[in-house]
């Protein structure tokens, strides 16, 4: 994963003890171990989400220090789900020497934390963050996360061939940076289509109880209900939606993408469509070696976030790589020009917006399980 032939920084190197190596490519050595810092979600709302990353950044860091020439000291803050805690993790790490950040989780931080990084010239890239406009934020700014705009349109025309969309209604937390920009996709996408969108009902992230919006929306008799949600509000609505006798497609955004849907709201959860940025059953290389060696390392199944966190690790080594140095402003410039990097999402490219682009795949839940729908 880690190759990279590229690279031409045997020039820059010499700075024994610097971030700034010698040689190139997998030759590169780096003398002071490469600082890299990750605000992630650990607790709050969007807790699970954080610890499906961390557990994927562990497992990159594990194997990319067995490799030679790099060493990398990885530094996990609690972003806490909030902007304000996001915040001064972000101002902590580029006050110190830390060369890149990972995160913060959530869009709705990342908005607010980021700037942070941009101002101090030091590279952040999102690892799940999906709402338009992060990248915008400046020239240091990178995601590896495909954005709602990436992944929403073809999960909705999925849908529309599978089931023969005729009518649908739109729910949407109206409180929060990305499931305001996943609904406004959905939106678009919807105006751009047959579709009928026979009504818009808005809720509070925060919110635990859909019922009466729920009837509402069932009132209108929809073909399928089409939601952006995060996962803590993912769980009642689904969970209440078929007690109420929903059983149309429920369709998600990124939020979706959290196997705790599953895990709480069991039954309920089938047949909710889900667009994703990963296919687990993916039979790449990359992807295999990291299904295998996650498993054996947590015992467990990873999912999107995890695997999204696992590969920014090594886009960030394959970057250092390929001019020998991690000095913040190289860095930047390395990241840029990434193309065609092999992870376990596929072939990974930054894009001239600093954007990820690589396949895409809609998933629905079967038997407890996404499975791919297409
Ligand atoms: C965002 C998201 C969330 C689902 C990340 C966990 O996509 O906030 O952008």
């Amino acid at each position: 994963l880690a190759g990279c032939s590229t690279g031409g920084g045997g020039e820059s190197g010499g700075e024994a003890g610097g971030l700034v190596g010698t040689g190139s490519g997998d030759s590169c050595a780096i003398e002071s171990p490469v600082k890299v810092g990750a605000a992630l979600s650990l607790t709050g709302g969007a807790g699970s989400y954080g610890a499906s990353q961390q557990q994927g950044l562990e497992l990159a860091l594990a194997e990319l220090n067995e490799a030679d020439g790099i060493e990398y000291k990885l530094s996990i803050e609690d972003d806490a789900s909030e902007p304000r805690q996001g915040i001064s993790v972000m101002e902590t790490f580029a006050g110190d020497d830390t060369s890149i950040v990972l995160g913060p989780t959530l869009s709705n931080t990342a908005v607010a934390a980021m700037p942070i990084a941009n101002e101090a010239g030091m590279p952040v890239m999102g690892i799940s963050t999906t709402a338009g406009g992060i990248t915008d934020i400046g020239e240091f700014v990178f995601r590896d996360s495909l954005t709602e705009a990436q992944v929403i349109p073809q999960t909705i025309d999925a849908v529309i061939d599978e089931y023969d969309l005729k009518k649908v209604v739109v729910m949407y937390s109206n409180d929060d940076a990305f499931t305001e920009s996943g609904y406004e996709v959905m939106a678009e996408t919807l105006e751009g289509t047959d579709v009928e969108v026979l009504d818009t009902l808005t809720f509070s992230k925060a919110d635990t109880d859909f019922r009466s919006l729920l009837t509402a929306a069932k009132d209108k008799n929809p073909d399928a209900i089409v939601v952006s949600a995060l996962i803590e509000a993912a769980i009642p609505l689904v969970t209440q939606a078929r007690e109420l006798g929903i059983d149309q497609p429920i369709v998600g955004g990124n939020g979706f993408n959290n196997p705790k849907l599953m895990a709480d709201a069991g039954d309920a959860a089938e047949g909710v469509v889900v667009g994703a940025a990963w296919n687990s059953a993916s039979d790449n290389a990359e992807n295999q070696a990291f299904l295998a060696a996650y498993e054996e390392k947590f015992g467990a199944q990873p999912d999107q976030f995890a695997a999204q966190a696992y590969s920014a690790l090594y886009l960030i080594d394959d970057a250092i790589r390929s001019n020998c140095s991690a000095e913040r402003a190289d860095l930047r410039d390395s990241i840029a020009q990434l193309t065609d990097v092999a992870t376990p999402l596929g072939a990974v490219s930054i894009n001239e917006n600093r954007d990820a682009e690589h396949p895409a795949v809609v998933q629905i839940v079967k038997d407890g399980k996404f499975a791919v729908l297409r």
